[in-house]
């Protein structure tokens, strides 16, 4: 089932228990550094991992310890509940 797009209350709503994510236009975006590259892509694995299983995929790119996502449901042409589940799960193995 595609996800419906999220209007700007709602999006504004998760975003505000979410400090480490910035809205910019239909995405949600992270960016993240690490110690090293192997932790890095370390982290890059596991969100592989999860993104795998719920069928939603990050748009992201890393230079050595460094890892910018950017979030966006394609399907539904913008923001919907399964970034901010994805960005959960992210927050979570960012620890
Ligand atoms: N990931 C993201 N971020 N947005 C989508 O709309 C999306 C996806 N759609 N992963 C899925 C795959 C879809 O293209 C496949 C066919 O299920």
């Amino acid at each position: 089932m595609t996800p419906r797009k999220l209007d700007d209350v709602a999006v504004a709503k998760h975003l505000a228990e979410m400090p480490d994510w910035k809205r910019d236009g239909d995405a949600i975006k992270r960016k993240l550094t690490f110690d090293d590259f192997v932790t890095a892509f370390g982290f890059m694995t596991s969100v592989a991992l999860v993104a795998e299983k719920m069928n939603h995929h990050p748009e992201w790119s890393n230079v050595y310890n460094r890892v910018s996502i950017a979030l966006s449901t394609h399907d539904a042409g913008g923001i919907s509940e399964s970034d901010f589940k994805l960005a959960r799960a992210i927050d979570e193995l960012a620890g």
